[in-house]
This record gives structure tokens, C-alpha cells and sequence, in this order.
């Protein structure tokens, strides 16, 4: 897979994709990830990427021109792939979102600013947009980021076998179960019996419990509708 990143500031990308897993799948050729500065796509003295709102009011607005011309040029060299402006009124990114641009051969990343992008960018030159949460971001450069790992980890070959359960256990849908570790008791607090106990079916309940339980209390959005209990409890 291939990511192309197109910012107004690059080096807020700097050692992001230098770590863990993402550094790992790069090494090993499963995904190429550049970032692009828009500026370099500017045709005028001051290479300038904003104006005037048309019609007043505050801010800034990130003009057309340059985004096209960067996405053009990218597009010359491989395949055309999907262009995804990362913004607040985007769809908001979920792990089914992910699953879908993880399939992807190649994603174009905008990061626009908060301010605003000229619609024409979103209306006639980018395939999608994506928010990553219900929150303000000065821009869509920490979003990129995130969808960037996010996709990286989906990627055949990125992940060692222990870590694929992982993704697995929150495909279906539920939070984590508690995990523990060395010791078994740590400033008086003890693990869970259950845990040492060695049995491993009673173990496997217990954690099934826990992973529905914390979801009822915490994220019962994540739920299916009417009895989640017996429905969760019946696709295992
Ligand atoms: Cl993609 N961009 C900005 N500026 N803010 C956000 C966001 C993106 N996703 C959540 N908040």
C-alpha cells in the first residue's frame, strides 16, 4: 500500500512513522508512506495557500489551486488512489471505516486546516472525507496520523501473530477484557484468582463476561439492540 500525505507543515510528521509497528510494516516494504509539502505546489511569489472567505467573516479560507496541483502531480506517477480530505464535517472514523481504506491500494492524504478548505477541493478533487472524533483540531495533520496507523496495522505481514488476535478480540465489537501481569499482588492489590487458577475454559467465560460487562457500563453504543447479553454471549 502506498499513503501519500499532502500538509502545509511536514514536519509535524516527523519520527511519526518512525516507531513500532508502522516502522516495521515500512522497513518491510508493505507500505510506502511520503509526505508532500503544498506549499511546493504554490505558483506565486509568496506561495500562498490561503485567502478571504468570499462573503467576509473571520479566518482564513485554503484556496483550490494548490491542493489540485498537488493531487494531479501524485496522481501522474502510480495509481490514481483515494483522496481523502481529513476534516471535522468528514465521516467520522470507526474500525469499520478502517477495514475499508486498509483495502485501498492507495490513499492521498489532505490535511486541511480548521479554518476551512475551499469547497470546490471537497466538491471536484478528493473521493472522501474523514473526521477522526467530535472534537477541534487546528488541522488535520494529528487525524492523518492516526488514520495512518490505523491502516498500517490492517496491512498483511504488519503485525507478528500475537498482536493479530488482538485486532480480532476488538472486531467483534467489545471492549478488552482487565489484563494483569507480574506481580500477582502489588501494593495489596491482588490479580483476580480466577487468572491463576489455571482453569482455562472458566478463564475464557470470565474475560467474555468482563469484555460485556465494561461495554454495558462504559460504550453500550458499541452493543447490538435487545437483549446484548444473550445475543453477545450466543456468537460464542
Ligand atoms: Cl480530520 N481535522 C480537524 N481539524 N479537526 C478534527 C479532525 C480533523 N477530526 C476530528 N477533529
Amino acid at each position: 500500500m502506498r499513503i501519500d500525505i499532502v500538509s502545509i507543515f511536514p514536519p509535524m510528521f516527523a519520527g511519526a512513522f518512525d516507531h513500532s509497528i508502522v516502522k516495521r510494516a515500512r522497513e518491510r516494504g508493505i507500505v510506502r508512506i511520503d509526505v508532500h509539502d503544498l506549499r511546493a505546489h504554490t505558483t506565486d511569489r509568496h506561495r500562498s495557500v490561503d485567502d478571504e472567505p468570499y462573503g467576509g467573516g473571520p479566518g482564513m479560507v485554503m484556496t483550490p489551486e494548490p491542493w489540485f496541483r498537488a493531487v494531479e502531480s501524485l496522481r501522474e506517477e502510480g495509481e490514481r488512489g483515494r483522496a481523502i480530505l481529513m476534516t471535522p464535517q468528514g465521516r467520522r472514523l470507526d474500525q469499520r471505516i478502517v477495514r475499508e481504506l486498509a483495502a485501498e491500494e492507495r490513499l492521498i492524504l489532505l490535511c486541511g486546516r480548521y479554518e476551512g478548505v475551499d469547497e470546490r477541493v471537497r466538491e471536484h478533487l478528493v473521493d472522501d472525507e474523514i473526521s477522526i472524533g467530535d472534537y477541534v483540531l487546528s488541522g488535520g495533520e494529528p487525524a492523518a496520523v492516526v488514520l495512518v496507523d490505523a491502516v498500517v496495522r490492517l496491512q498483511a505481514g504488519a503485525l507478528g501473530s500475537a498482536q493479530s488476535t488482538v485486532e480480532e478480540s476488538f472486531s467483534d465489537g467489545l471492549l478488552e477484557y482487565p489484563q494483569y501481569t507480574r506481580p500477582a499482588e502489588f501494593r495489596g492489590w491482588s490479580v483476580p484468582d480466577i487468572l491463576l487458577s489455571g482453569h482455562h475454559a472458566e478463564i475464557v467465560r470470565w474475560r467474555r463476561r468482563q469484555q460485556i460487562e465494561r461495554t454495558r457500563l462504559r460504550r453500550p453504543d458499541l452493543l447490538p439492540d435487545g437483549d446484548a447479553d444473550t445475543e453477545v454471549l450466543d456468537a460464542n
